[in-house]
């Protein structure tokens, strides 16, 4: 499958990897990139050589292109955003955030941008802003979500600006890609398919609550998460003790003391209780471990043999 996203990352098929906070280290992402997609390491609130460190591994396990995912609400965006120019990294996407500030340097830096964007009126000040092309993620993603599905952002943002648009949020398999792209999209972003895979490097128990979550698993702590981000994972104990909290209108220092360290949990010591579990609406139909290299190449060929077989035999 080639469009413009294949040419301009020098990748085989249009895939990013999301940025997960935490989850998306060095091992999974060159694993991504091995298999033809674009792997990236997520910067999430990480301090600045951390995310050296992992860049610097990456490099070591693939020469594909692959990418570092800078989150804006991050203390320590401006060390990062400055180490990706450093460290030579090829591409960067962001979230949570405008990151106008920093595109000049990237630019000037030869590097390819991909934001983020929940809205269309963010899809256009990034191509104003010099972006290589945007990632319109629906709020069936998993994390910090926007309030537009896919199947509504995709197309309003297609419409609405001429650089390529990936559609992300959702999609876990060749139907899903198929119908981003018939929305208008050039590629797909997934992430909740990834945590699913053995070079992804969670704890075990984050796993199994992907597998066993089904399709209305998932719950939304409103507003609250990260300082005022609605933010999607899988329901437990922890989410129902946060929005307890938000609706019986604690204050906010309150929720904040629940919240920090949550993610961090999930994925280090897989506490079920009390950690964030991230995960998008489609982690219902997420029921086994593939490598990669596998849920790629599936994903693909599903796609293909819709696109060029199923519709053709309805006429
Ligand atoms: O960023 C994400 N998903 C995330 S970030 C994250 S880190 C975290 N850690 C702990 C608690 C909470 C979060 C987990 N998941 N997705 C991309 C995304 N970007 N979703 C929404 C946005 C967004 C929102 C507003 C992008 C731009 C924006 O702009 C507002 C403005 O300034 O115009």
């Amino acid at each position: 499958m080639k469009t413009r996203i294949t040419e301009l990352f020098g990748i085989q098929y249009p895939i990013f990897q999301g940025g997960m906070a935490w989850v998306a280290e060095s091992t999974l992402a060159a694993a991504v990139s091995n298999a033809g997609g674009l792997g990236i390491i997520a910067g999430g609130s990480a301090p600045g050589e951390v995310i050296r460190e992992e860049i610097r591994k990456c490099k070591a396990q693939t020469d594909k292109p692959f990418g570092v995912n800078i989150m804006l609400m991050s203390p320590n965006t401006e060390d990062l955003a400055r180490i990706v120019i450093e460290e030579g990294v090829p591409v960067v996407t962001t979230g949570a955030g405008n990151p106008g500030k920093y595109m000049e340097a990237w630019k000037a830096a030869g590097i390819k941008v991909v934001p983020v964007v929940p809205s269309v009126a963010l899809a256009k000040r990034m191509e104003r802003a010099g972006a290589d092309a945007v990632i319109a993620e629906g709020m069936e993603s998993g994390g910090h979500i926007g309030q537009i599905t896919t199947m509504c952002l995709v197309p309003q943002v297609v419409d609405a600006v001429s650089i390529p648009v990936i559609g992300a949020g959702g999609i876990a398999d060749g139907r899903g890609l198929a119908a981003a792209m018939m929305l208008g999209a050039e590629g797909v972003q997934c992430g909740t398919i990834f945590l699913a895979t053995p070079e992804c490097q969670i704890h075990e128990n984050y796993k199994e609550m992907v597998l066993k979550a089904k399709d209305t698993d998932s719950a939304i702590t409103g507003g609250i998460c990260a300082g005022g981000a609605p933010c999607r994972q899988v329901k437990n104990k922890y989410t129902r003790r946060v929005i307890e909290a938000e609706r019986a209108g604690k204050p906010f220092a309150e929720i904040e003391e629940l919240t920090i360290g949550s993610l961090r949990r999930a994925v280090q010591t897989g506490d079920k209780d009390n950690g964030s579990f991230m995960c998008g609406q489609i982690g219902g139909m997420v029921n086994e471990i593939r490598p990669c290299k596998e849920v790629i190449e599936t994903m693909f060929k599903e796609a293909d043999e819709l696109l060029h077989h199923k519709y053709e035999s309805l006429y």
